[in-house]
């Protein structure tokens, strides 16, 4: 896009004029900013229009992402990057004596996912319309995202993320476009014109309003939609007569209680919560979305028996799974369709990615509950199970056993994952591990009987996001060493590699790198009044807090540290300061004493004298992807740790690599690609392999009482557990305090193999101090781990979904 800056000048003082009546001197912070966010919107409108144009008359196949979350953080600058007009609009601000950036500080991050998954999705987003694949995604706008996390006391304290009390200025309500969604009420199955007729009558009717988000492509005029759902009242919103009444509460009662579908999301990440509320708004957001799309899809005049040939559902793990069988609703109870004619193209429209292999996050649904709930998607998932078991009884001769183990509905409970398989053509792992793991062990019974079905799609990362914005000098490095191409074609990033050893290259390299750890250091002593040290070793662990992902191991090893230097007041090591962000689920106690038990030991090592040239500890509070994109670029050590087998994938370790840090890691998820793509002598790899893991947990062997019996340091950092310290603030940590860690490491065996990884932990973070020491060497895998992560940018990811998933 093309604009001068006076244009913008202009633009944006009739922008303030027309929403506010102000001008540039009298206009709040918040006013300037959403003044650019309606300019931007409006810049873009034009496209955005067009390019649904474009799709329609040329009825091109459409890829619709379904999503419970979608990550999405700060859009303006990634916006007017996008549009290609960054640069020329921060010199119009700064002519009327305003800084973009403080415009982007007053943004609120969208929130609306947990963690890995939802931000995946948000990056096929950005991927899908800067690669002009047609890609919508669909989802749920919900009124509280993810909570925000306040550290009080060392312990994590929720507070509601309240993200559109202001307004926010890139959606666009479409009430002409909102749809019924059904819930509850009774089935009847009639006959007219000698055909069956489903009846379902007594319903509760909900409204599903859309609100749709332009997602803007790199520079290349496309604008893709982002259409998240509300749920309202139909009619009844407001109870006249008991208001009459004087009952002023029961006159709003119901209108609260619907709009609760769409109120918060989840804060669980991996891990199943049988409730009913999480159920409706699934299918909320589902039915709504297919919904739509059909209506759509009638519009072109198209048959219905082509469907599939125009539209590509994909769903993203098992939380849209109820696509399936209202996908079949509507083909069969209202576009009439023979049952064999719809699941055919039903299979043919679904493909589903598996996100986690632990069995806490596999979702299920009770059949009382979800009967009565969701009585003619029920009928369908029972004739959809009866149809497969026909199947299974077919290929394997009447092995119930198998048929048993098989089944969709199985001990009273609907197995989404099962019905996921069933439904859709194509199942993917994140990580080639992953994939490796569903396939042999998880979903092994599904692999021999559809093996054509599985595939896997390592994961990928937006490098506009987590490089062209997060980090500008390095970018400009970039460019300027081997041009800007690497933009749009980021497999180029690999031409870097010719420099990794170039002095001068290094040089440039460590600069930035410096420059962006000074400017986070004064952001630690503004906000936490913590002083740290820019010439230490910034590592940094960023993820949600989990058991499996073994935050705890890297507590540990500072424990360990922080012994090793009051023992020994000379000892030889770069200083070092360890940064953690991680939020936990509120109801998740293990993950809650762990933010504990960081905080505790930070403020004791962060207060003792003896070590404060050495070590420091940083838990930034509210880890989300706006502080993502400040801490990354920082990071010198990347924590990859997770026990073994568990982490699908990861892309926190993609992030980092992009921006320069080494990785020290686990075989796990993505590292192992990680590995293969910078070469063993770039990465610093410890710890136990998947397959021992698994072969611990299938044949038992391990004992983590022998372990702790066997290690002074362990004994030692355990007895500190026990003992209770006192934290900075003179606050003591009691006696009993961290009796929940202590126990699962010593009498429940250590389930994530902490005790059994901590020494060739501890060694490989000597390893990385001796690599830190020669300061060319580490500038070199710096520089090496940059110039292979372009293969981790989401445009390869999502080229591969469009080509071999989705056929668009
Ligand atoms: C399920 C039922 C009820 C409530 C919540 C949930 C729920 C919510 C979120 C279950 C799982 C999630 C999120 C899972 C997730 O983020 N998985 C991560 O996905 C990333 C993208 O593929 C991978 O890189 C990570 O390895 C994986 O942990």
């Amino acid at each position: 896009m093309h604009l001068d800056k006076d244009t913008i000048i202009k633009d944006f003082k009739r922008k303030l004029m027309v929403m506010y009546a102000e001008d540039v001197k009298e206009a709040s912070i918040m006013h300037k900013y959403y003044a650019l966010g309606g300019l931007i919107k409006e810049y873009c409108s034009k496209n955005w229009l067009r390019t649904n144009k474009l799709y329609s008359e040329n009825k091109v196949k459409q890829v619709y992402y379904f999503s419970m979350e979608f990550l999405m953080g700060k859009l303006l600058i990634s916006n007017l990057i996008s549009l290609g007009i960054k640069e020329v609009c921060e010199d119009a601000l700064k002519e009327l004596d305003i800084d973009l950036r403080e415009l982007e500080d007053v943004e609120k991050d969208a929130g609306l996912g947990n963690g890995g998954l939802g931000r995946l999705a948000a990056g096929f987003l950005d991927s899908m319309a800067s690669l002009k694949i047609p890609g919508n995604g669909n989802g749920i706008r919900y009124k509280y995202g993810l909570f925000e996390q306040k550290i009080v006391d060392g312990r994590q304290v929720e507070v509601p993320d309240r993200w559109l009390k202001e307004g926010y200025v890139w959606e666009t309500r479409k009430h002409d476009k909102a749809f019924i969604v059904r819930f509850g009420g009774d089935v009847r199955v009639t006959q007219e014109d000698g055909r069956f007729k489903i009846i379902h009558e007594n319903y509760e009717p909900i409204l599903a309003v859309p609100y749709d988000v332009p997602i803007i492509g790199y520079n290349n005029d496309t604008v893709n939609t982002l259409r998240l759902w509300s749920a309202e009242a139909v009619d009844k919103d407001f109870d006249f007569v008991s208001f009459s009444n004087g009952n002023y509460v029961k006159a709003v009662e119901y209108k609260y209680s619907v709009e609760a579908i769409s109120q918060v999301l989840y804060p669980d990440d991996s891990n199943e919560k049988g409730k009913l509320l999480r159920l409706k708004q699934e299918y909320f957001f589902v039915s709504a979305g297919v919904q739509s799309i059909v209506r759509k899809y009638k519009k072109l005049g198209l048959s219905m028996e082509k469907f599939n040939e125009y539209i590509a559902i994909h769903i993203n793990d098992t939380h849209p799974a109820l696509a399936i069988p209202e996908l079949m609703r509507i083909l069969v109870d209202e576009e009439n369709m023979p049952w064999e004619k719809a699941w055919d193209i039903t299979i043919k429209t679904i493909s589903f990615t598996n996100h986690t292999i632990l069995s806490e996050a596999m979702e299920k649904w009770k059949l009382e509950m979800f009967k009565k709930l969701l009585p003619r998607i029920y009928m369908i998932i029972e004739e959809i199970n009866r149809r497969f078991c026909g199947e299974l009884f077919d290929r394997y001769e009447g092995d119930w056993n198998k048929i048993n183990k098989m089944s969709i509905i199985q001990d009273g409970y609907i197995r989404m994952a099962y019905l996921s398989i069933v439904g859709s053509h194509s199942v993917n792992g994140v990580a080639e591990l992953h994939t490796e793991i569903l396939k042999n062990v998880v979903f092994k019974e599904f692999n021999d009987f559809y093996t054509h079905k599985f595939n896997n799609k390592t994961n990928g990362i937006t490098h506009r996001r987590w490089l062209l914005k997060a980090n500008p000098h390095l970018a400009k490095l970039i460019s300027n060493t081997i041009g800007n191409n690497w933009i749009r074609e980021p497999n180029k990033l690999i031409k870097l590699k010719r420099y990794s050893k170039d002095r001068v290259f290094q040089e440039k390299l460590l600069n930035i790198k410096q420059s962006n750890k000074i400017e986070l250091s004064n952001f630690v002593k503004q906000n936490y009044g913590i002083s740290i040290d820019p010439n230490s070793i910034f590592d940094v662990q960023a993820k949600r807090l989990h058991e499996y992902k073994r935050q705890l191991l890297n507590v540990f090893n500072i424990m360990n540290l922080y012994n090793r230097v009051i023992e020994n007041p000379n000892l030889d090591i770069v200083p070092r300061t360890f940064f953690f962000g991680a939020k936990a689920s509120p109801g998740y106690y293990m993950a809650k004493e762990i933010i504990k038990l960081i905080n505790a030991v930070g403020n004791r090592i962060n207060n003792d004298k003896r070590v404060k040239d050495k070590i420091k500890v940083v838990f930034l509070e509210n880890y989300r992807v706006s502080l993502a994109e400040k801490l990354i670029p920082c990071a010198n050590v990347s924590e990859q740790i997770s026990t073994a087998s568990k982490e699908a994938s990861g892309t926190g370790n993609m992030k980092f690599m992009m921006n320069g840090a080494v990785t020290i890691a686990t075989l796990d998820g993505a590292n192992i690609e990680i590995k293969e793509a910078v070469g063993e002598e770039n990465i610093v790899l410890f710890g136990l392999r998947a397959e021992e893991v698994i072969n611990y947990y299938k044949n038992g062997g391990y004992s983590s009482i022998d372990i702790y019996e066997k290690d002074k340091r362990l004994k030692n950092i355990i007895q500190t557990l026990k003992d209770g310290f006192l934290d900075s603030s003179n606050v003591s940590v009691s006696t009993n305090e961290f009796d929940g860690i202590t126990n699962k490491l010593l009498h429940n065996n250590d389930e994530f193999f902490v005790l059994k990884d901590f020494d060739a932990y501890v060694r490989a973070q000597s390893k990385i101090d001796m690599l830190y020491k020669n300061q060319s060497k580490w500038q070199e895998m710096s520089a090496v781990n940059i110039a292979c992560s372009g293969r981790f940018s989401s445009d390869n990811t999502i080229k591969e979904y469009a080509k071999n998933v989705w056929g668009v």
